[in-house]
């Protein structure tokens, strides 16, 4: 333990000399933040305070219960977990006491929840979020995440239901924040705002978000890929091909890439982010549109990837200049480093084939 007071007390918060807090670093790049800096910046907190009680009932499952289903199917068919209903319930809950939001969509909620109709909020912003992604890992303590993705509304909506979606359904390149956390072995809060992607690591014992991450790149050549191949039968082609080139010995280093595929987007693309390479959910029989949903998981993770210097694709398009029909629509994604992400559209597009 280091000591640096002559008196020889012992210093145990050295890390607020080594690491900016989160709420430090927003205030430093205020300058930054779209429109309201004051209301962005109290967006951002709120968003990190729900990230924080969510943590905690993670971090307690099974002590707290809050394990398992908890009954109820969602707009998604999909099983409700129990953490999924806390998660959704934790971001509405300090998204409406911070008063910046004006509108939710979340993949727990059949429609948009509009803030201004009832004066619960004077904010601008729209936010869409998947509140616990890969929640059916909770029950066997793996990784699982939430993400968020944020817009700036018109000044003049004021919240009318009856063109909600066409005010809130704006293609991914409008977003002005998006980010996520990640649950894992540490808990981490990612994000960007369009001036690159900076990681925070939250400390429990002093309940703060600290810098660990400054200004994440993705490298150009990474070392994995992420894609469910137990629906390889379902896959075109030209996808099948794609994969195979892309598994293939490299004839300069002799290195082959690896699989890992941790069925939490979270965590696939946080490694990702981290360390290069690919993150595929193709178009399936099951998913003829792809799994992973537009507004809360696709085109968040695209904002962060291009501005670490990464890319995000359909296979066929930009995901960011998708235009959104739905707050529930899916695309395929292809989503990583560049080389990568193009040689998956050349193969799909047809502009390239394994005899090449
Ligand atoms: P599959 C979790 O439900 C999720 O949306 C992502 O977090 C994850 O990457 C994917 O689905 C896993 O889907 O079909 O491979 O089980």
């Amino acid at each position: 333990m280091s000591t640096s007071l002559s008196s020889g007390i012992p210093d145990v918060s050295g890390e607020l000399e080594q690491f900016m807090t989160l709420e430090q670093f927003i205030i430093d790049r205020q300058n930054q933040f779209p429109h309201s800096a004051a209301a962005f910046s109290r967006l951002l907190r709120d968003l990190s305070v729900a990230a924080k009680i969510i943590n905690r009932n993670i971090c307690q499952a099974g002590i707290l219960d809050v394990l398992g289903e908890s009954g109820t199917v969602n707009v998604q068919d999909e099983h409700q977990k129990k953490l999924d209903e806390i998660a959704d319930r934790e971001l509405v809950r300090a998204l409406r006491k911070g008063g910046e939001c004006c509108l939710i969509g979340s993949e727990e909620q059949a429609e948009t929840i509009s803030m201004n109709s009832n004066q619960e909020s004077h904010g601008q912003y729209a936010v869409f979020f998947d509140p616990l992604d890969g929640s059916s890992n909770t029950d066997i303590n793996a990784s699982v995440g939430t993400i968020f993705s944020v817009y700036l509304l018109p000044e003049d909506w004021t919240g009318n239901e009856d063109d909600v979606l066409d005010v809130a359904l704006q293609p991914g390149a409008e977003q002005v924040a998006a980010g996520y956390v990640a649950y894992g072995s540490s808990t981490m809060f990612v994000f960007t705002t369009g001036h690159g992607v900076n990681g925070f690591t939250l400390d429990p014992s002093i309940g703060e978000f600290l810098l660990t991450r400054p200004d994440l790149t993705i490298p150009d050549h990474g070392s994995t890929y992420s894609v469910n191949e137990a629906d390889i039968e379902d896959f075109s082609p030209e996808l099948r091909d794609f994969l195979t080139w892309m598994k293939r010995t490299d004839p300069e280093t002799g290195d082959r890439i690896r699989a890992r595929y941790i069925g939490s987007f979270v965590s696939d693309f946080h490694r990702t982010l981290l360390g290069g390479g690919l993150y595929v959910y193709p178009a399936t029989d099951n998913y003829p549109e792809g799994k992973l949903r537009l507004m809360y998981e696709c085109n968040p993770m695209a904002f962060l990837v291009e501005q670490a210097g990464g890319s995000a694709s359909t296979g066929y398009k930009r995901v960011m200049d998708v235009q959104p029909t739905d707050l529930h629509q899916r695309v395929p994604l292809y989503i990583g480093s560049v080389p990568l992400v193009e040689a998956a559209e050349r193969f799909l597009q047809g502009e390239q084939t394994l005899d090449d």
